[in-house]
């Protein structure tokens, strides 16, 4: 046994807290919180002490794979490999057009360092459409604040004395710096207070000072109603949007006529609570707010989102500490653009809007599937498994193999790795280079490259994804020796020498589009211990340092333009735990704002216009007269990262969890078996009756459902949750799923 802690993180969810391994051969033995990590600070939840399951698996992949005629799979080489993918995407973009080659992934909880590698492939076969999960959940909320701000905000929960939550179960799904921790200590301050939004008595809504408990799936009332009591009682920060703000009049008209007790009867809230909330809100010093899946999945989720923005800017929590201001994202992994030049795009076959360049997930398959010149024929899919996330898998897999190519690379045989006609197998998290790219903290913003802490397995055959990714780009003649040597001799003689010749080569927008990999080619092998894969943070920390010397320079790191950026990239190179690499001060908000003019746009025409439509209440069917919560974050569930079902320490095969009301008319009992039917599906579960629910609501895990080897054969474990979900429920702006809003009915299983 080894007796060395490695510094790592935990790869379970983007809060990505710092942790330290000890190994027992190849076992993690221990596994511990890293006191040394800036933003964790040695909190972790539960769930890293099974990681071992997920380094482990018994389904991990070994060799690279190609599918034969009978679906079952063969080991190629790499050579192989590589030769035969890259000719098969060279023929679909000969045939039919770069275009037609899809992107999906790029990095799932914990690893975006292979991401950052992929573009320039897509790059070099004019591939121009991709996707991810984040255009499931978050393209909604993109969309608004790209039109309000121009940028993205975090919440700043450390320093704010309100929290709200909307949606968002934090203390299951975290997201922010030591969740719990943070979360008991607003709660305990009598000076501060904890406000929920969710229509279950979530563990969060146990702390919370006031639990505004909506009916399912009627936020945009409970929302509206807040809104429009900070317009009526006049509780609005007058001067502060005066001088900062414009389209507040439109705001102001459209919010002055909702009738505030008839939207909280619609929301169920009593409007008493309402009214309370929103003074605790216009009366704090700084309200930090997080809105998440329980209305981005939802319907009217981009109207929530707008909605949600509203309450915070009326109020002016922006640009101040305690409230939501944009951080430095080290390595940008969306882009806003609606005050750029993409602003309308969309996809070519569904014709649905492009959000910050992320085709909608609920129109991929018809993209596929639909008969039309411009269809995807190719698919990459990386760090993803979307045969099983992305709603109404039945058609999504229809799709992904009616594909003329499936390309799928991973750790681990998935549900969309079985489809795949070649599936390219990586080193897991914890045996090569990675890093996170979801830095979104502020003011202290902090980058983890996170090194290798053992060797892929014996026998095993593989390549980490920045080596699978130029390998790919030189077979289809991307990236020619002629081009990366003379960088490589550059590199050679230092650092500064290598800076000119990069940054002129990348002049040449062929070269650009490539660079990724140019580097890791060129700048890479120079690298000390090894840290090739880490090559493409270089232009990263070259860009930060340029965009925001000061914050760096905060940090701690000295230097001018590329030099700074040149120590930024050496410090992160030597700091196993991670490092703080930007301090915001006082007004770095209101430079980050990327509005032209430098103001918040409150008004959204097309969303005040939805916003005044909104008078119906929602609506139920006889049929189908439960509402399913698709896809719950729970104790024992990390989307489908860790595949073996013996992980779980509780709730081993994920419960249908229902009121006890609800159990009683349908003669249900803890433990006992219920049908789950929507009209796209149906699901069998165990029951588990809680008082957390209210009647009508039921809810399932997210994450179940995986086929596992077992003995004597696989076996599946839990409810697939996408089983039962249809890609049209979705948002019409955006495109997001209403995941957590799918009519069902239940029935007792004998
Ligand atoms: N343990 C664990 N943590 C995770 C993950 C995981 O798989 N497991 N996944 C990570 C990922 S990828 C993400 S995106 C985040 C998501 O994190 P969250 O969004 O917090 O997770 P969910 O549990 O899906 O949904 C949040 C809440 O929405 C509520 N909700 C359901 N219907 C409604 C409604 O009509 N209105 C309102 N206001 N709320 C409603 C649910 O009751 C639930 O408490 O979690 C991350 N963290
Ligand atoms: N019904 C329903 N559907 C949902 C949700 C829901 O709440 N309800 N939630 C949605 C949300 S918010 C999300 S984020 C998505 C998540 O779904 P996906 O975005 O599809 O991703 P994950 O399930 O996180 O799968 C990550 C994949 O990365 C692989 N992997 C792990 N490490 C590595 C590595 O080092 N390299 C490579 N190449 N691969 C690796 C894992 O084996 C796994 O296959 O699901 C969405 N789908
Ligand atoms: S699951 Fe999330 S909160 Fe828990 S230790 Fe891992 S990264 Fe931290
Ligand atoms: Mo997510």
């Amino acid at each position: 046994m080894d007796t060395e802690w490695r510094p790592t993180a935990c790869v379970l969810c983007a809060s990505n807290c710092g942790i330290e391994v000890r190994l027992d051969g190849r076992r993690f033995e221990r596994v511990r919180g890293d006191r040394a990590h800036p933003s964790s600070q040695g909190y972790t939840c539960e769930k890293p002490l099974r990681l071992d399951h997920y380094q482990n698996a018994a389904d991990r992949l070994t060799h690279p794979l190609r599918r034969r005629p009978d679906g079952t799979f063969e080991r190629i080489t790499w050579d192989v490999a590589i030769a035969e993918v890259a000719a098969a995407l060279s023929r679909v973009r000969d045939a039919h057009g770069g275009e037609t080659i899809f992107y999906y992934g790029g990095g799932g909880q914990g690893n975006h360092l292979g991401g950052s590698y992929a573009g320039a492939l897509m790059r070099a076969l004019g591939a121009r459409y991709r996707s991810n999960a984040l255009a499931q959940e978050k393209t909604g909320l993109y969309w608004v604040s790209d039109r309000m701000l121009g940028t993205m905000v975090t919440g700043d929960f450390e320093h704010c004395e309100v929290a709200l939550f909307i949606g968002k179960n934090p203390w299951q799904s975290h997201g922010v710096p030591r969740t719990r921790p943070t979360l008991r200590e607003i709660a305990r301050d009598p000076r501060r207070c904890l406000i929920v939004i969710d229509p279950r008595r979530t563990e969060t809504a146990e702390l919370a000072d006031i639990h505004l408990r909506p009916r399912p799936g009627a936020d945009a009332w409970l929302l509206a109603a807040l809104a429009a009591v900070l317009v009526q009682e006049d509780l609005i920060a007058r001067d502060w949007l005066a001088a900062h703000a414009t389209g507040l009049e439109e705001v102001r008209a459209a919010l002055r006529h909702v009738p505030v007790a008839g939207y909280c009867a619609t929301a169920g809230v009593p409007e008493e609570q309402v009214r309370r909330a929103a003074r605790r809100i216009a009366a704090a010093a700084g309200v930090a707010v997080f809105e998440d899946l329980g209305v981005q999945m939802n319907r009217h989720s981009t109207l929530n989102s707008y909605l949600d923005n509203l309450l915070w800017l009326l109020t002016g929590n922006f640009g101040r500490p305690g409230a939501n201001n944009p951080p430095i994202l080290f390595a940008p992994f969306i882009s806003f653009s609606h005050h750029g030049p993409k602003r309308d795009r969309v996809s070519p076959v569904a014709g649905a809007r492009i959000i910050s360049g992320l085709v909608p997930a609920n129109v991929i398959a018809d993209e596929i599937l639909t008969d039309h010149p411009r269809r995807y024929r190719a698919m990459l899919v990386e760090s993803a498994n979307p045969a099983h996330s992305i709603a109404d898998s039945p058609r999504t897999r229809e799709a992904l193999a009616a594909l003329d190519l499936l390309v799928v690379v991973d750790v681990a045989m998935t549900e969309t790795a079985r489809l795949a006609h070649y599936v390219l197998p990586a080193p897991s998290q914890f045996e090569k280079w990675e890093a996170t790219f979801f830095t979104l903290e502020t003011p202290v913003n902090q980058f983890h490259l996170r090194r290798p802490v053992l060797d892929p397995p014996p026998g095993a055959d593989l390549l980490p994804e920045p080596e699978i990714y130029a390998r790919l780009c030189e077979a289809i003649g991307a990236l020619p020796e002629e081009r990366v040597r003379p960088l490589r001799e550059a590199a050679g003689r230092g650092r500064r020498e290598f800076a000119r010749a990069f940054l002129a080569a990348v002049e040449d927008p062929g070269q650009a589009a490539v660079a990724a990999v140019l580097l890791y080619r060129a700048l890479g092998p120079t690298l000390p211990g090894g840290a090739a894969a880490a090559a493409s943070l270089w232009a990263h920390a070259v860009r930060v340092a340029r965009a925001h010397p000061e914050a760096v320079r905060r940090a701690g790191i000295d230097g001018e333009g590329v030099d700074l950026g040149d120590r930024l990239f050496d410090a992160i190179l030597a700091a196993p735990s991670g490092l703080v690499f930007a301090v915001d001060a006082p007004g770095d908000a209101w430079r980050r704002l990327g509005t032209p003019d430098k103001k918040v746009h409150l008004a959204l025409p097309d969303l005040l216009e939805e916003l005044a439509g909104l008078a119906t209440g929602p609506e139920a069917s006889p049929d189908y007269p439960f509402v399913l919560s698709a896809g719950e974050r729970r104790s024992f569930t990390a989307n489908t990262i860790i595949r073996d079902p013996a992980w779980r320490r509780r709730d081993p095969h994920g419960t249908l969890r229902i009121s006890p009301q609800d159990a009683e008319e349908l003669g249900l009992a803890d433990g006992s078996r219920a049908r789950v039917t929507t009209r796209r599906g149906s699901a069998e579960a165990t029951v588990e009756i809680t008082e957390t629910l209210l009647p009508g609501h039921i809810s399932l895990p997210n994450g179940l459902g995986l086929a596992y080897p077992g003995e004597p054969g696989e076996v599946t474990t839990g409810a697939a949750p996408n089983e039962l979900t249809s890609a049209r429920d979705r948002d019409p702006y955006a495109g997001t799923p209403w995941h957590k809003h799918v009519p069902a009915r239940v029935e007792a299983v004998a």
